[in-house]
């Protein structure tokens, strides 16, 4: 009864989960995945919208892990589409042999810890019970969906698509008229491909988004070769950037130069494109004159982009600092708005009252509709946690746990649930960082640290209350002057009625964070008490040992 089935139970087949899957069978333990879709890929599998791809470089977002696989898989653009990167999943998965461990189409319904013999009991929607010594969490910080209820929804005749539960078969919008709620980052990519193809695309926006141009462009052959040839360094240095790319952040601040000089390098960025944009100068997200200052050049930009002026204005966003909801990356997004089928609707002006079998009822009349698509985001980052049903000592609920906000250590580990591990938790760089690289270091960091028990011959870690004290207190030393606070977004809870108002990601950069999880490894996992056998009584601190 006290053996285990298993040594590890990876939650989740995404890029953690696969990652998970091959760094842990590596060290010799055995892993057993279970995985909801009938496939890997976890957020490029789900989210299939027209538009979808990643706004991080291809050449970044792929996996460090393996010079052979960089050197063998060839990227096509400079941001992959969601196609691609679910090819490259796939592929890792094959060249891995990573399928082997995954149980598809199987949904981790319940994680109880056993107290008596330390191990972890995995109900599964396939109805296995199995017990594992450890648990690792990959199931995404953008994996459960917000679905808003709209009332009267379930009378609507038409189709209703949300953008992180694509059909797999295309979808065709021709001659038909769509309503898109949702202006965030899946949105702002989908809004263009619509635009083409429906009769009349209406775009309900509660709040206006910064989105900055991608320039995507191919790549060519000789120019992929080269950027290849110096992969290394590449790596190098994106593991010393705050964003886990090779681009470093600049020291300088927004009144150091002059306005010319601003603007030129505002432009410059501009032009470059991409989710760096907010980085033109150092105290952009700490300093809200130098904020306004980059707001201003954007809403130039969109005055430019969008030719009739009421529709510009009622796209610039207001009363909240660029950066502090994700910046979105588009294609373009703002002209779309000068096509004569694509109609903005401001929903503060124009509030939904309800769903009716033919369309949407505006305050100001009802809409027509065919079809209608929620891109409505995700209760980020906790939400596929609190959602799973797990009980740790004391058959304590996480989601009770967490009822007032999420505390973790590192974002990797909770107190009370032993041996139970999260790849980019609450607490963690995750979401501010290049997710690939951000996984590849909390996968190798929960190996090292099992490693460790084993070469110590202890039964597990369980995160101590004090060291997550410790690890919030950090993590709000950080953020205090953080002007992510001041919009209501996803990172801190908002979007979720109920949600408590928590900042959630860590936003002292990479480098730091992987300099917090050296310490705490270093010092024989500091703030982690190490599980003797299976006797309660035998518990001891690592501290105390040493
Ligand atoms: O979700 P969001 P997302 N009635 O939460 C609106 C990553 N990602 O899926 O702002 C009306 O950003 C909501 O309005 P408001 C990326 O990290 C990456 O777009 O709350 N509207 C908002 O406009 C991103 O940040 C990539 O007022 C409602 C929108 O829906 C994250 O995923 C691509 C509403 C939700 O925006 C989430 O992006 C895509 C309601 N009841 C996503 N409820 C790339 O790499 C919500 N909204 C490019």
């Amino acid at each position: 009864m006290n053996q285990p089935d298993v040594d590890v139970v990876v939650v989740g087949a995404g890029i953690a989960g696969l990652y998970a899957i091959h760094r842990l069978r590596g060290d010799g333990l055995t892993v057993r995945c279970f995985e909801a879709g009938d496939d890997v890929g976890g957020t490029w599998y789900w989210n299939r919208y027209p538009g979808a791809r990643c706004d991080v470089e291809s050449l970044d977002y792929s996996f460090s892990f393996s010079p052979e696989l960089e050197q063998d898989w060839n990227w096509t653009e400079r941001y992959a589409t969601q196609p691609e990167i679910l090819r490259y999943l796939q592929y890792v998965a094959d060249r891995f042999q990573l399928r082997s461990a995954i149980t598809f189409e199987t949904k981790v319904e319940g994680l109880s810890f056993d107290e008596a013999s330390l191990l972890w009991n995995v109900g599964t929607s396939g109805g296995e019970e199995l017990r594992a010594r450890f648990v690792v969490l990959a199931t995404g910080p953008l994996s459960a969906a917000s679905l808003p209820f709209l009332p009267g929804q379930e009378g609507f005749s038409g189709r209703i698509f949300h953008t992180s539960s694509w059909p797999h078969e295309p979808v065709d919008f021709s001659g038909r008229r769509v309503a898109v709620i949702g202006t965030g980052s899946s949105g702002i990519q989908l809004i263009p491909r619509v635009a083409e193809q429906a009769e009349a695309l209406h775009v309900l926006q509660r709040t206006p988004n910064f989105s900055v141009p991608a320039h995507n462009w191919f790549w060519k052959d000789e120019d992929l070769a080269d950027a290849k040839a110096g992969y290394r360094e590449r790596r190098k240095l994106s593991w010393q950037c705050a964003a886990g790319t090779p681009y470093p952040t600049t020291v300088v601040k927004t009144f150091e130069v002059d306005e010319a000089e601003r603007e030129r390098i505002y432009e410059q960025r501009w032009q470059v494109g991409g989710a760096r944009f907010p980085r033109a100068f150092a105290d952009v997200m700490a300093d809200r004159t130098a904020n306004a200052q980059v707001v201003a050049f954007v809403h130039g930009k969109i005055n430019e982009l969008v030719t009739d002026p009421k529709v510009a204005n009622r796209l610039m966003p207001q009363g909240y600092p660029l950066g502090a909801k994700r910046i979105c990356v588009d294609t373009g997004y703002y002209a779309s708005f000068n096509r004569d089928n694509v109609t903005l609707v401001d929903l503060p002006q124009d509030p939904i009252e309800a769903i009716e079998p033919d369309g949407i009822r505006l305050a100001s009349g009802l809409v027509e509709v065919d079809d209608l698509v929620f891109a409505t985001g995700f209760d980020a980052m906790t939400g596929a946690i609190s959602r799973m049903n797990i009980e740790g000592r004391d058959g304590r609920q996480l989601s009770d746990t967490w009822s007032a906000g999420p505390r973790t250590v590192l974002g990797v580990s909770v107190a009370g649930y032993p041996n139970l591990f999260i790849v980019n938790g609450p607490g963690s760089p995750s979401v501010l960082s290049n997710m690939v690289l951000t996984s590849e270091q909390q996968v190798n960091w929960i190996a090292d640290a099992l490693k460790y028990l084993g070469e110590h011959d202890l039964a597990g870690l369980e995160a101590e209350e004090a060291a997550q004290e410790a690890w919030d207190e950090h993590c709000s030393s950080l953020a205090i002057n953080s002007l992510m606070f001041e919009a209501d977004s996803w990172y801190v809870g908002a979007n979720i009625p109920g949600k408590p108002r928590v900042l959630l990601p860590y936003v002292g950069g990479l480098p730091r964070y992987m300099e917090q999880c050296a310490l705490v490894a270093d010092a024989g996992y500091r703030g982690f008490t190490s599980l003797r056998g299976t006797s309660e009584a035998a518990r001891t601190s690592k501290d105390q040992d040493d």
